[in-house]
């Protein structure tokens, strides 16, 4: 590469080459460079604010010089990379991440202090990227950050929303939804005004034959929209690798606005084209687990994924190889069906637009893709009417039409005779209107086919895709755990606990590789050892009992047991089980003796979580909660046994405060509901133990740390289909306890009874869905030996201790090794040595 360049220009480059900052002289000098004259300002009027602004731009200067060396060496490399496609990554704070990752967190906290700035407060001032729902867009979040760590040359795509997810405010106890305006400063993207990619929509399909008389399909018409890519450099952590994570937004083709329609005085129009373009990549739809069909989404996701099949392809044009080797080149992971379009739109590129032979291009499509499934809800499996596809990419609907007669007809012949089975794996649903089932177009687009914990893994091959299992074979469908990063999720988190763990087992390499955390376990009955751990919890619990203070005015005691359940609202996640045990609680306090109550653990509730603002079920918990918790925390008779707190706005930032701070948490969803769950490995992780049912990864994580070490209660997923009929079939009876739970709220003690008539009626009236009745009983009891427990604080804090020492399966480095491994083929390339083979000084 360098050789092009006369030696006298490459000698002046390299003399003046930016090398980033190394201690903490020169990052004051940078800190100040960017107030003084990027931000103009100075010593006189710098604030927090600002002094967050100037140390994120020496950080993002630092960044981009090894992103750019990064990208520079793998462009040389020319080895397979790998393209991560998700709809969201929730980010969350990028200051903090960069500090640790590169390692230089004590320099800055120096050079800020030098400066008069608490490192803490500065880091305070950021913006949460929240481009993400929950487990799905953080999950990514957490891949990105391993492929980097771990030297994998791959890149994230996604969009750029301008609005995240919304900001939650409980107001009278309602959630309310506020927009999220992210972008007003945020030096962690480079817009690439120079990397913009025309994206087609609407219009018509032409048929002709060309001189050789073969049947070509031009797709024409329509209306054009700009993509413009912004760049985000993910660091790794450690090493000088700085991956890249391209997020498009939408721009309108004619520019700024139409001048022609504005000269003649049409200036309304002349903007509309503008706005209807700029709208796609606006916001993020806040619906999680939960398909709602929008043609505005169906845009969304053929505009991501044709901007980035784009550059995909360019990319790999470069390299002037033989198309049939583009699956050694580039392995496409579909982050759930949201991408799936990407096969249809590869299809079409290498048919109608490089004149491949069908079966040829099919091959080179089917063994680029690997698909993750995340849910078996059906309400959560994308399908998208035909006849809206038909207007927005009518050639697409072509190919999903031609991609399903061949898959068809190869059924057809493994299986003869068997019309029920080609009606039930069709990719178009026989309906009215009939409706392209994504899910079956990823399985049948893809090499490989991955659920997110052994149970679900089993559980899509047994049910929602046991027809393909018997059609493609069972290799075609695997299993990758979840997992989460340490780096994040402990050392920044936890700092202290990062630290303390660092001191007994030979310094921080457990974060580049957590199974080391097992030497922990021969101090999970060290006195000494136990009493820092503790001590750690205690001080975690203080930050978020002021955190609480602050934002809801509530008093909690950092000594009471913090039983914690935080994730998006869902019925299936049961957060409704959780309110009506607390009220439950409060009835039997209510009926205690002054001497019984002394005996009582004290316990603090704590909800957080957001719910899709369409979703009234979902909405109405959050109410329960917040009046549950009006009524509780002003009884006298209750005082500090139990309180109830719900958090507002829980977002990754106030994860890292949350879950450090955890005693129990509660991952309660009905058997065989959640996929994985990932917060569930947070909590402990974070020396916190947990109540749960045996869903998702649950059940991994009892394997790893153990049967004693974890609170399981609840019927099985094999069970509740049965159960389920029975509540049909049978006769129903509500769970007593929970019947009197149920009276409370109809005598009107927590607000008008009105408001919770459909959340008592779902469960008692119309089937109870998610066993909240069949599984109340257990988990009062399980509660009850929760108390228990706590009270031997000895035991307990052995647990966490072993717990702890016990995680390292779930780090997400594991889970990328995997994927590479199993599913992308790809293999790391470590910086010093293709530096060292490159030459790149
Ligand atoms: O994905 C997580 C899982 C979790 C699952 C979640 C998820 C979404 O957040 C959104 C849509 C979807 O289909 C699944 O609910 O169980 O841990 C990451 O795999």
């Amino acid at each position: 590469v360098e050789a092009s360049i006369p030696e006298p220009q490459r000698a002046a480059w390299k003399k003046y080459q930016t090398r980033p900052f190394t201690n903490t002289e020169q990052f004051e000098r940078e800190v100040v460079r960017h107030v003084e004259t990027t931000l103009a300002r100075s010593m006189f009027n710098c604030d927090e604010t600002a002094a967050y602004a100037a140390a994120s731009l020496a950080f993002r200067d630092r960044l981009i010089t090894e992103w750019n060396r990064t990208q520079q060496r793998q462009t040389f490399a020319d080895g397979k990379r790998v393209y991560y496609l998700s709809l969201e990554f929730l980010m969350g704070r990028a200051l903090d991440n960069a500090m640790l990752n590169v390692g230089l967190k004590n320099v800055a906290q120096q050079g800020l202090t030098d400066l008069g700035f608490r490192i803490e407060d500065v880091i305070e001032q950021e913006h949460d990227a929240a481009l993400g729902n929950g487990g799905l867009g953080r999950l990514a979040a957490c891949f990105l950050d391993s492929l980097a760590s771990l030297n994998f040359a791959a890149w994230g795509y996604g969009l750029r929303y301008r609005y995240g997810i919304f900001k939650q405010e409980i107001i009278d106890g309602y959630q309310v939804e506020v927009p999220d305006y992210w972008l007003d400063f945020n030096p962690w993207e480079f817009p690439r005004h120079d990397i913009v990619v025309d994206i087609q929509f609407y219009g018509n399909v032409r048929k002709y034959q060309d001189s050789q008389g073969k049947q070509i399909s031009l797709w024409d018409g329509g209306e054009i929209v700009k993509a413009v890519a912004y760049d985000v450099p993910i660091p790794g952590f450690e090493t000088s690798t700085t991956n890249n994570l391209r997020l498009w937004s939408s721009k309108a083709a004619s520019g700024e606005f139409d001048f022609q329609k504005f000269n003649s005085g049409d200036y309304e129009s002349s903007v509309a084209d503008q706005q209807r373009a700029e709208t796609i990549s606006a916001v993020l739809y806040p619906n999680d687990n939960l398909d709602r069909g929008k043609e505005l989404r169906l845009k969304q996701q053929y505009f991501w994924v044709a901007a980035s099949l784009y550059d995909i392809v360019r990319r790999f044009k470069k390299s002037k190889r033989a198309w049939k080797e583009f699956p050694d080149q580039v392995a496409i992971q579909l982050n759930d069906t949201h991408p799936t379009l990407a096969i249809v739109e590869l299809q079409r590129i290498l048919v109608d637009l490089e004149g491949l032979d069908w079966d040829e291009a099919w091959a080179i499509v089917s063994n680029t893709f690997g698909y993750t499934n995340h849910t078996v809800l059906p309400e959560a499996l994308e399908k998208w009417s035909v006849p809206l596809f038909q207007n927005l990419l009518p050639r697409h609907l072509q190919i999903i039409y031609d991609i399903n007669l061949f898959f068809l007809q190869s059924v057809e012949r493994t299986f003869p005779k068997e019309r029920d089975l080609l009606a039930r794996v069709s990719i178009i649903e026989e309906s009215s209107p009939k409706m392209i089932r994504m899910a079956y177009l990823a399985i049948v687009g893809s090499h490989k086919v991955n659920g997110v914990a052994e149970l679900h893994s089993d559980l899509i091959k047994t049910t929602i895709f046991k027809d393909f299992v018997r059609i493609f074979g069972p290799d075609k469908f695997t299993n990758v755990t979840n997992g989460i990063t340490p780096r994040r999720w402990l050392h920044q988190a936890n700092p202290r606990l990062s630290e303390l763990i660092a001191s007994k087992i030979g310094g921080l390499g457990f974060l580049k590789d957590l199974t080391l955390l097992s030497e922990l376990e021969k101090y999970a009955d060290d006195k000494e050892f136990k009493k820092e751990w503790q001590e750690i919890k205690y001080a975690n619990k203080v930050r978020l009992a002021r955190h609480i203070k602050s934002t809801t005015g509530i008093t909690v005691n950092p000594a009471a047991l913090f039983d914690v359940q935080v994730k998006r609202m869902h019925e299936y996640k049961r957060q409704q089980m959780n309110i009506f045990g607390v009220i439950h609680r409060y009835l039997t306090i209510k009926a205690m003796t002054p001497e019984e109550r002394k005996k009582l653990t004290p316990r603090v509730s704590i909800f957080g979580g957001k719910a899709a603002p369409g979703y009234w079920m979902a909405k109405t918990i959050i109410h329960l909660i917040n009046n549950v918790g009006a009524v509780v925390n002003n009884d006298k008779d209750v005082g500090d046994l139990l309180k109830v707190v719900f958090v507002e706005d829980y977002n990754v930032s106030k994860a890292e405060i949350i879950i450090p701070a955890s005693d129990v948490s509660e991952h309660i969803s009905t058997a065989g509901t959640e996929a994985s769950g990932t917060s569930n490995m947070k909590f402990v992780l974070n020396g916190g133990l947990i109540i749960g049912t045996c869903d998702g990864a649950n059940i991994e994580i009892t394997r790893e740390i153990g049967e004693s070490n974890i609170f399981l209660f609840g019927n099985l997923a094999e069970d509740v289909e049965d159960l389920r009929h029975a509540h049909n079939y049978g006769s129903y009876t509500l769970d007593p306890a929970l019947a009197r739970v149920f009276d409370e709220i109809k005598k009107g003690t927590f607000g008008d009874a009105a408001a919770f008539s459909a959340l008592t009626g779902s469960i008692e009236d119309h089937g109870d869905y998610y066993l909240v009745s069949d599984d109340f009983h257990s988990y009062v009891q399980t509660q009850a030996l929760v108390d228990e427990a706590y009270k031997n604080q000895d035991e307990w804090i052995s647990k966490s201790i072993t717990s702890v020492a016990r995680m390292g399966f779930f780090s997400s480095d594991r889970c990328i090794n995997e994927y590479a491994e199993s599913i992308w083929n790809v293999e790391p390339q470590s910086p010093e040595q293709a530096e060292a083979g490159a030459g790149v000084a």
